[in-house]
């Protein structure tokens, strides 16, 4: 048999000021209108689109720091409002599906599945999708652009308390932080990775491996110690031929195939419990390509394919 689908829950997070370009607020609206909730329920899943976040208001009061930490007090809203959004679906028995919205919004929506898995007793890994780390902090920062430092602020990393202040934040173990399609990585952040011994999986162990291999070795992983998994797809994992509508484009990135069969293992892994989509900026796009590819790719998460495997997956189904 089957296990019932998870009711899904679709959460916009029109977030730019974490970015340098302005225009990822257009996201959750370009998704909408590339038909996502749709495609998801094509793929016969119980879908609430429950439009747009709202930031924390009074917005949080941070002593700033300036251009090392651009728009910290907006981020910290943000973050805030995320991380709730986050833990009460979760809570709820949906799975949350954030729409971006620039990368920074990760760290309220992963803040907020890591507080209820740590209710819940299970164990959290993130599956990181992008051609960036992300593992800036305020003091290694080149940009002072906070959608740069999200997956260090979820490692635990210090430099960040104050967007999270009192409320409530739960780091996510560093070993438990697996990056993925990375070609793109700042001098002191690139130290950071390796003395905290982070997972990074770049486009040189991919052409060398394949994506197949290196997927299965972090799904074989999270499935070993019956975890959870949250997938934070940036869409300049993809190649920018394929998905131009990104703010930080860099050459070289995951194929449309590539990226398909991540989706589909992902898909029959099982074990995918939240998804973040960030850092479409449609001011960027052509025609809606990057935004219509986004849909595409997630609902490969979500179980389309071309033909069903069999349960285990095999490669070569027997016949008839
Ligand atoms: N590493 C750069 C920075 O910290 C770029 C980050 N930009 C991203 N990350 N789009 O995914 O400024
Ligand atoms: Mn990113
Ligand atoms: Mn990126
Ligand atoms: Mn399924």
């Amino acid at each position: 048999h089957t296990p019932p689908k998870p009711r899904v829950a679709l959460l916009g997070a029109p977030i730019d000021l974490g970015a340098s370009l302005r225009g990822a607020c257009m996201g959750p609206a370009a998704l909408r209108i590339a038909g996502l909730e749709e495609a998801l329920r094509e793929r016969g899943f119980d879908v609430e689109d429950r439009g747009d976040v709202a930031p924390r208001t009074p917005a949080p009061q941070v002593s700033g720091r300036g251009e090392r930490a651009r728009n910290l007090a907006e981020i910290a809203a943000w973050a805030r409002s995320l991380s709730d959004a986050a833990y009460e679906t979760m809570r709820d028995g949906a799975m949350p599906v954030f729409l971006g919205g620039d990368h920074s919004l990760s760290m309220g929506s992963v803040n907020g599945v890591a507080r209820h898995a740590a209710e819940a007793g299970r164990e959290l890994f993130v599956l990181w999708l992008d051609a960036h780390a992300d593992f800036n902090t305020p003091a290694s920062t080149p940009s002072g652009n906070m959608h740069g430092m999200s997956a260090a602020l979820l490692a635990g990393e210090e430099g960040l308390e104050e967007v999270f202040g009192d409320e409530p934040r739960r780091p996510i173990d560093p070993a438990n932080l697996h990056l993925f399609g990375i070609r793109s990585i700042d001098r002191d952040e690139r130290n950071l990775l390796v003395a905290r011994g982070i997972d990074v999986v770049d486009m040189r162990l991919i052409d060398e491996h394949g994506a197949s291999v290196l997927m299965r070795r972090v799904l074989e992983r999270v499935a070993a110690r019956n975890g959870m998994l949250h997938v934070s797809f940036d869409l300049d994992a993809l190649d920018p031929a394929i998905a131009p509508g990104v703010g930080t484009d860099v050459p070289g990135g995951l194929t449309y195939r590539e990226a398909h069969l991540i989706m589909e293992m992902l898909h029959d892994s099982g074990l995918v419990t939240s998804l973040d989509v960030v850092e479409l900026n449609p001011y960027l796009d052509e025609r809606g390509k990057s935004a219509r590819l986004a849909v595409d790719l997630v609902s490969s998460l979500f179980g389309r394919q071309v033909f069903a495997r069999g349960p285990d997956n095999a490669l070569a189904p027997a016949l008839p």
